[in-house]
């Protein structure tokens, strides 16, 4: 049996698919529930089909920009939108985190997009851009996360946006947004609260629509369903995983899971159901354009401009890298 999520199951014997009865293979202890192979498969779908109607993500008719790194939940979402018949492009940043774990996920997202019949766009940022993550992380003279996290934020939306896309779609999962809202809540940080949205419209005609479809799916389910269906992802975890804050409020939530399955699901849609509506009051951030690249920012010159003109002088930091568009 696949877990799908900690817990124990009720009652004795073996366990019989929630669905159709027949024999379980993957246990979802959140949902109290069992399912053979088929209807998980038929639940992670209806998770991300609610996800998309209940915010009004997209339709058939967009355009949508997926962002893929080669592991599980990017060409998972992938997988699904595809089999939904939404018009989709791939979207994958070589960051170059590692040289090996960058052509081990390059490799695997092309293998995708290539059985799958997908279209890939790949950004090289040793080329395109003139650095690394990995040199960052060297030099020691940023943290490299958040260098990583403003880089994916400009590059996937400048993609998008000059390639006319409708929405940008992005792979974080339950765990990622329960392990963000953690973050955010422990320091009070309410307007990265107010955006943690799982459809943020569009503010400004250069900021595309962003949205997270998988938010309803945990980590662990979406690696069961990329095992069901054979998606060959990349396992490792990015070299620089260590430096990530967000990992101890993930191993946090884990414990409470463990104790007490539903926990994450209880505190993200709690948020959404009960807490966003608050923060949605405060004022939005007026946009304008960078007088530098011409990209949406509230200031006059965008933190990704700040950042390359900073790594270029090979200075200490001066600057603060600060979110500039959800
Ligand atoms: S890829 Fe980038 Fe993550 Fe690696 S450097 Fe950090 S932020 S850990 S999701
Ligand atoms: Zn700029």
């Amino acid at each position: 049996m696949i877990s799908g999520g900690a817990g124990k199951r009720s009652g004795g014997g073996p366990a019989k698919c929630k669905r159709c009865r027949e024999p379980a293979k993957v246990e979802v202890a959140r949902a109290n529930a069992a399912f053979c192979a088929d209807c998980f498969l038929h639940y992670v779908r209806n998770q991300v089909t609610k996800a998309i109607d209940e915010h009004s993500m997209f339709d058939k008719t967009d355009r949508l920009l997926v962002c893929v790194s080669g592991g599980k939940d990017s060409l998972a979402l992938w997988d699904i939108l595809m089999d939904m018949g939404y018009d989709t492009t791939g979207f994958y940043i070589a960051l170059w985190t590692g040289e090996d774990y960058c052509s081990e996920s390059r490799d695997k997202c092309e293998a995708f997009a290539e059985k799958r019949g997908g279209k890939l766009i790949v950004h090289d940022l040793k080329e395109d851009e003139g650095f690394t993550i990995e040199q960052i992380a060297r030099e020691g003279r940023r943290t490299p996360c958040s260098v990583c996290g403003l880089t994916k934020r400009y590059l996937t939306n400048l993609a998008a946006s000059q390639g006319g896309y409708d929405v940008l779609v992005t792979g974080h999962n339950l765990d990622d947004e329960a392990a963000t809202l953690m973050g955010n809540t422990l320091h009070w940080q309410t307007e990265y609260i107010a955006r943690q949205m799982p459809a943020l419209p569009s503010t400004h005609a250069k900021l595309v629509k962003k949205v997270k479809p998988l938010y309803r799916v945990s980590e662990r389910e979406t690696a069961a369903y990329s095992i069901i269906r054979g998606i060959d992802y990349i396992v490792e975890e990015c070299p620089l995983v260590a430096g990530n804050t967000q990992i101890r409020y993930k191993d946090a939530l884990n414990s409470l899971e463990r104790l007490s399955p539903g926990t994450k699901q209880q505190f993200f849609f709690g948020y959404l159901d009960k807490a966003a509506p608050l923060f949605a009051a405060s004022d939005p951030v007026v946009l304008r354009e960078c007088n530098e690249c011409g990209q949406p920012t509230p200031g006059e010159v965008c933190a990704y401009c700040r950042a390359k003109k900073q790594l270029r002088a090979k200075t200490r930091p001066a600057v603060e890298i600060e979110e500039v568009a959800p």
